[in-house]
């Protein structure tokens, strides 16, 4: 069958049209002064994501939470964390947000529980407790030590012991956050439960975290780690993905998302396309569309000693290898499921640092918009992070005490016993480290750029006097002007949503070019992504017209040039 008539097959639903606006409530505004983001925050700003264009926002956690993760370490689904404000609060925002017009998703965390659950609490005070088998216990090897030695995510153990039984608990993240044993089908419904809670009172839709991992296999718990490496990544086989998953996934949904019209995007950062089609094909009836990582290792330097590489070791990015890997995403999933399009989220640094150029005010600028206009006029559902539309970038701390994250301190140390001195040492977690994102929100350039009137949580970025909302919001041709447009085309209009996406020369490293064709219409994005002029081949292009642009064409000639991070957007004349 043609693509576009897989497309026109394909059940149309509100959810594609949607651009999501990410916020990360301890970082988007403080209300009270206390330092931290919080609910009335978020409600205070609404106004402004209107402007923006935003008809959805996605929540990072705001559940009860110690807060050894940021909220993902949960202590009760049925409360909002304390910092942030209180169910009442809740229901405002619910209600204010869809007076605007604005859908709410709320982050959903399956794969663990914060140690202070009251699960955890009962489950580990012995082993005959009925919520033991909420959780993955095994017994210490002879000698006292961890049942094995694989690594979790945060470069730790993923045992931690427990001394009121004289077992461990596996928890692939923190120690704070043991890992839910999703084979007890009591502990199943009891999420279901929770799930329901939240659909019941009106929500739009879940973000479910780190979905591939809630099955484990078996043999992988028991067994030791053979590379003994310090620390296991997803895509590693044997603890994401695993088969029986997605019969998890599937009686999830049966028992909750289905029964609302909710949108629901699974994190599955190491899926595979067969995967993606799984979770997100809708005759499987899992979720709406996920989101993967491929793409986000283009500037990895995986050269090199795995306890200093992958996202600490940076090389120049590869927009070739990005090209190659959205072009197979598209060619896997367009007219049979769904996939998400982003370049920066809170576990990432930001992405104009990373993949633009920030040398100067003018290369800052036009890169942002060209990263902006590569990325989401391509086929899928654009995630975009808060303060990318004021193109943010991550801080460089000079010291570790300005870091936050709960990954950071074993990180550092270990970079430290690899050898690295102090100074390298920061220099590898400035370019990998997830603090990078979660700087607070620039409003202003007053006093802590209008995030607070108290100290903030975590500093801000030193350039807020300049890259801000407010001088941005009435400079016609600032960033944020620009990504209006992008949201309003992306929402609006037919061909950038269901469009078939075809890249126009896979082996070109400077050209990301692809054209959308939809019922007749047809576009062309091309842009520029390094830092010399290009030379466009116009046969392709006769007969169209400018739509959208960061450069100065606003007509088509027979030679036409890009400068560094030019993007064009040329629609076909009817
Ligand atoms: O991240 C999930 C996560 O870290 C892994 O699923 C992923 O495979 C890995 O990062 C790939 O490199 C989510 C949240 O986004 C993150 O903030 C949380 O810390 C984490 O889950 C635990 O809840
Ligand atoms: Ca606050």
């Amino acid at each position: 069958m043609m693509k576009e008539q897989m497309m026109e097959k394909f059940p149309q639903k509100w959810w594609q049209k949607q651009v999501v606006y990410q916020v990360y409530p301890r970082s988007f505004y403080d209300a009270n002064g206390d330092g931290i983001g919080d609910l009335q925050g978020i409600i205070a700003k609404l106004d402004y994501l209107q402007y923006l264009g935003i008809r959805m926002i996605w929540l990072n956690p705001v559940y009860q939470s110690p807060n050894d993760d940021n909220g993902y370490d949960v202590s009760d689904f049925y409360d909002i964390m304390k910092e942030f404000g209180t169910m009442a609060d809740y229901d405002q925002l619910l209600a204010e947000a869809h007076q605007r017009g604005i859908k709410i998703v709320m982050d959903l965390v399956l794969n663990h529980t914060s140690d202070e659950h009251s699960w955890f609490i009962e489950a580990k005070q012995s082993k005959e407790s009925e919520k033991r088998d909420y959780y993955i216990w095994a017994d210490p090897k002879e000698d006292g030590s961890a049942p094995t030695n694989w690594g979790g995510f945060f470069g730790t153990s993923c045992w931690s012991y427990s001394e009121e039984t004289d077992q461990y608990y596996m928890h692939i993240f923190s120690q704070k956050m043991p890992d839910l044993n999703w084979e007890n089908e009591e502990m199943r419904k009891s999420l279901y439960e929770a799930i329901n809670y939240w659909l019941d009172k009106g929500i739009d839709g879940f973000r479910v975290d780190a979905i591939p991992h809630i099955k484990r296999n078996k043999t992988w718990v028991d067994a030791p780690n053979p590379e003994n490496k310090p620390f296991v990544l997803a895509d590693q086989g044997n603890f994401a993905n695993v088969p029986g998953v997605h019969e998890f996934v599937k009686e999830t949904a049966a028992n909750t998302f289905l029964k609302a019209d909710v949108f629901t995007v699974g994190e599955a950062a190491s899926a595979n396309i067969a995967e993606g089609l799984q979770y997100t094909a809708p005759h499987e009836g899992e979720l709406n569309a996920i989101i993967h990582f491929h793409h986000s290792g283009i500037d990895s330097d995986n050269n090199t000693d795995p306890r200093i590489g992958g996202k600490w070791m940076k090389k120049k990015p590869d927009f070739m290898e990005l090209q190659r890997i959205m072009n197979e995403w598209t060619e896997g999933l367009y007219g049979k499921g769904w996939h998400t399009l982003f370049l920066n989220n809170h576990d990432m640094p930001r992405m104009v640092g990373r993949f633009g150029d920030i040398s100067t005010s003018e290369n800052r600028i036009m890169s942002a918009k060209m990263l902006a206009t590569m990325m989401y006029l391509q086929w899928g559902m654009p995630f975009l992070l808060q303060g990318e539309e004021i193109g943010m970038t991550s801080p460089v701390f000079k010291d570790i005490s300005s870091y936050r994250d709960t990954e950071v301190s074993h990180f550092y140390h270990q970079f430290l016993e690899f050898g690295k001195s102090k100074e390298e040492a920061l220099e590898l977690l400035s370019r990998g480290s997830r603090d990078g994102s979660r700087t607070p929100m620039q409003w202003s350039n007053t006093n802590q750029g209008g995030f607070t009137t108290g100290i903030p949580w975590i500093e801000l970025n030193e350039d807020f006097t300049e890259w801000n909302v407010e001088t941005q919001i009435n400079d016609p041709h600032s960033i944020l002007n620009y990504y209006r447009e992008i949201i309003q085309l992306k929402q609006e209009d037919d061909l950038f949503i269901y469009g078939t996406c075809e890249y126009i020369d896979l082996n070109d490293p400077s050209l990301y070019a692809y054209k959308r064709a939809w019922k007749g219409e047809e576009a062309y994005v091309i842009c520029n992504t390094s830092n010399q002029p290009q030379t466009l081949s116009m046969e392709l292009y006769m007969h169209t017209s400018v739509i959208l642009t960061n450069g100065a064409h606003s007509q088509v000639n027979q030679s036409m040039n890009l400068k560094a991070y030019e993007c064009i957007v040329l629609r076909k004349m009817k």
